[in-house]
């Protein structure tokens, strides 16, 4: 079994103050919170960013900021979203990726997301896939629902993009696949030899699922993106927090945790 490699997202799109009060906001809060779960065991940091009135954006300008404070205090794989928010147009949904991160996110399919649709026809992931590929960046494919893993094996059928892909099972979702373990498994087994993956719960799923993965072998998201809380009705003191939980656990389950180096070489990356 490889390392686990953990995943903080500690931002997002939709989270809110009013969610959890300590919410990072502008690029030098979002960044010291990245370093604190790099320090506590995250390789990966899924990075949103936000406007000054704090509303989600894709602006280039703001993730640059963003990224490099980050850059300069640690050494973490940093993938941008390409998701954004589910009202954004496409062109600005992609913005990040042409400042080269080392992974973006690429959602495979149109899913119900709460009240709003999340949009993703197939010739616009095909456009996002071959932007990644022409930017070198590693794509990490967003599965919301099983058919999402079918459409991006159409990509590499078509010669955009090549195996062993790293998929995120994002599950408990409304208006996706159930946090559920038989649907975790169902999504496993769909895979192709040599594909590795992650398990993104939302909301009381995140810590279950999170476990069950580390213990089949499978690599974990946490943060305030999927989950504002520690416990049922106590909220999370930060990202961190959450990252430490799981470390801790995947420690008590004998699996080790990633580097980001490490996780490098388990996703292929260029180190
Ligand atoms: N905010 C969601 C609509 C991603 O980052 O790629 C999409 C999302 C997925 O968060
Ligand atoms: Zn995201």
């Amino acid at each position: 079994m490889d390392k686990l490699i953990i995943t903080a997202a500690p931002v997002g799109a939709e989270a809110s103050r009013q969610d959890n009060p300590n919410l990072p906001l502008t690029p030098r809060e979002i960044a010291e919170e990245a370093v604190r779960c790099a320090e506590k065991g995250a390789a990966i940091i899924h990075l949103h960013v936000r406007d000054a009135e704090g509303k989600a954006t894709q602006s280039k300008a703001v993730f640059q900021e963003t990224m490099q404070l980050i850059r300069k205090q640690c050494n973490v794989i940093i993938q941008t979203s390409t998701g954004g928010a589910a009202w954004m147009s496409a062109a600005e949904r992609l913005q990040p990726v042409e400042l080269r991160p080392e992974m973006a996110t690429l959602t495979t399919g149109t899913v119900n997301f709460g009240d709003e649709i999340f949009s993703n026809p197939l010739p616009m992931i095909a456009e996002f896939a071959k932007a990644m590929v022409k930017y070198g960046v590693k794509p990490e494919i967003e599965v919301f629902e099983v058919g999402m893993i079918h459409n991006a094996l159409a990509l590499v059928k078509k010669g955009i993009l090549q195996l062993p892909l790293h998929f995120d099972f994002v599950m408990g979702v409304p208006g996706g696949i159930a946090g559920e373990p038989k649907h975790l498994i169902h999504l496993v087994e769909s895979l192709p030899p040599g594909c590795t993956w992650t398990v993104a719960g939302i909301g009381r799923c995140e810590l279950p699922l999170a476990v069950i993965a580390a213990a089949m072998g499978g690599h974990v998201r946490v943060g305030f993106e999927d989950n504002v809380y520690y416990t049922k009705g106590v909220l999370a003191d930060s990202n961190a927090q959450l990252v430490e939980r799981i470390a801790r656990i995947a420690h008590e389950l004998g699996r080790p945790i990633a580097t980001p180096d490490e996780a490098r070489k388990i996703l292929g990356l260029g180190l």
